[in-house]
């Protein structure tokens, strides 16, 4: 699409804004911004834009006219596409291309994409890093906080991108095609966007709509979801599991990975070889060698990189232990399925904390498997009140709810006793209290720290 000089429309200024901004600049293209908080600034706007470029900011209510006059609408991933707005422009046949459209349609070089509910940073991570040690020209992009578009004229043909993306970025694609995508597995989460769980399956299953059987989509056996739509996916299917052998495809054995191909074994690694905890971080791994595998890279430095990797910052992420207390820091648990990762991981008594901004979920099977390890739980935030009535339900006895997140790290301090865990692990988004997860998960660390 020709975009010199025309306007295009983009929604949101924050990162994935920003960064569609700085691709469409460099075509020619007018930027025009639209945010719906009316407390942005022009000047904040400014101060992130390249000089000597065209661009408007768009204040109040969006004008009609902009539905005739715009080539392209860029919409942020937080932003719904099932509005009325949406609706119209979809019916005056302007292209709505989200982040992953627009940085792939002027990408180079080859495209690893990597869902799910959980895992898809650490498994983003650990591929990207695997990538990093064979080849010299390696992005790592998009839900994981480094827009595609931002990065997407710097690639060559050999180079090589690993690119996380969510769901609601999956909603906006047209072309996309990755030669590898992943989906690690499928559990509710953002409904209050996507309303039902079919949405929700549908825009993951987008990964790979524009494969064909000469790409690679990799999937996780033990999923219902994903195994149902291993039978219907265009892509050639290799699937892992973490609970039986599989005839073809990446398996644990034991405490050993394995791989069996066109009907020949091989043993890869032992899983205590790993810098990681939890089953989860097996999925992650399997998903991960079987990703890099099919990008072409040898099985050797997989296991080299597998077997020197480190948890993801947020993700069951060992703080310190003070005063015979281990502090574990899971911010990125923002969904009941994540945190049931988070406190299955655990192996001492512990005190967790709880709670945050309401996507909607249901929590019973999170409490489920807190079996008897939890000693206390302390509740925060919007969901405090749901938590807690489920967690009685299910006989939580010790439930204590704080004002603030300083109060429950003060009340975790104090409960805890030498031979105890504490983990942060809330089962919700940190939307209301804090601007993400991150500084959720940062200032934990900090308060851990000074102790
Ligand atoms: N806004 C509107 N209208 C709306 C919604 C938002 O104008 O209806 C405006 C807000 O006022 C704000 C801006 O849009 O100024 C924010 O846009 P955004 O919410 O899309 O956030 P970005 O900063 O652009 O970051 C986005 C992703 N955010 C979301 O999906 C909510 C980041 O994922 C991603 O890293 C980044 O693009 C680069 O790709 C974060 C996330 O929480 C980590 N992802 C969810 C998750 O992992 O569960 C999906």
């Amino acid at each position: 699409m020709e975009l010199k000089n025309k306007k295009v429309l983009i929604i949101g200024t924050g990162i994935s804004g920003m960064g569609a901004a700085k691709l469409l600049c460099s075509e020619g293209a007018i930027p025009v911004f639209y945010d719906e908080n009316d407390k942005i600034k022009v000047e904040d706007v400014q101060k992130r834009m390249p000089e000597g470029v065209n661009w408007e900011v768009i204040t109040g209510s969006l004008p009609e006219s902009l539905k005739e006059e715009a080539a392209l609408v860029v919409p942020s991933p937080g932003v719904p596409v099932d509005t009325g707005f949406m609706e119209c422009l979809r019916e005056r046949g302007i292209p709505i291309w989200g982040e992953l459209e627009l940085g792939y349609r002027y990408a180079k070089g080859r495209l690893a994409a990597i869902t799910g509910t959980n895992g898809k940073t650490t498994t983003t991570t650990l591929v990207g890093q695997i990538m990093k040690e064979y080849y010299p020209s390696v992005f790592v992009v998009g839900n994981i906080g480094n827009p595609y578009t931002a990065s997407a004229l710097e690639m060559e043909e050999e180079s090589v991108t690993v690119a996380e993306v969510s769901s609601f970025q999956l909603e906006t694609t047209e072309a996309f095609r990755p030669q590898v995508s992943a989906i690690l597995n499928i559990t509710p989460d953002h409904l209050n966007r996507h309303h039902t769980m079919e949405n929700y399956v549908a825009a993951k299953e987008r990964i790979a709509e524009n494969q064909t059987k000469e790409d690679v989509c990799v999937l996780n056996y033990e999923d219902g979801y994903t195994r149902g739509f291993g039978e219907r996916c265009p892509a050639r299917v290799v699937f892992f599991s973490s609970k039986r052998k599989l005839e073809e495809g990446l398996y644990l054995d034991g405490d050993e990975i394995c791989m069996t191909q066109g009907g020949e074994e091989t043993r890869l690694m032992n899983i205590h070889d790993m810098n990681l905890v939890g089953m989860c971080n097996v999925e992650n791994v399997m998903a991960a060698i079987a990703i890099a595998w099919n990008m072409g890279l040898p099985m050797e430095t997989i296991l080299d990189t597998v077997k020197r990797f480190r948890a993801v910052e947020h993700r069951i992420e060992f703080v310190a232990t003070k005063n015979g207390v281990d502090y574990y820091n899971d911010s990125k648990g923002t969904n009941p399925d994540a945190a049931i990762q988070g406190i299955r991981a655990m192996s001492k008594p512990t005190i967790l904390i709880g709670g945050g901004y309401d996507k909607g979920s249901e929590y019973d099977e999170w409490i489920e498997a807190f079996e008897d390890k939890v000693k206390c739980l302390v509740l925060i935030g919007q969901t405090a009140e749901k938590i807690e009535a489920c967690a009685r339900k299910h006989g939580v006895g010790n439930i204590v709810r704080a004002d603030s997140f300083g109060e429950a790290l003060r009340i975790c301090t104090e409960t805890a006793e030498s031979g105890d865990a504490v983990l942060l692990s809330p089962a919700c988004a940190s939307w209301g209290m804090f601007p993400n997860y991150e500084v959720r998960g940062n200032l934990f660390k900090d308060y851990v720290n000074c102790l």
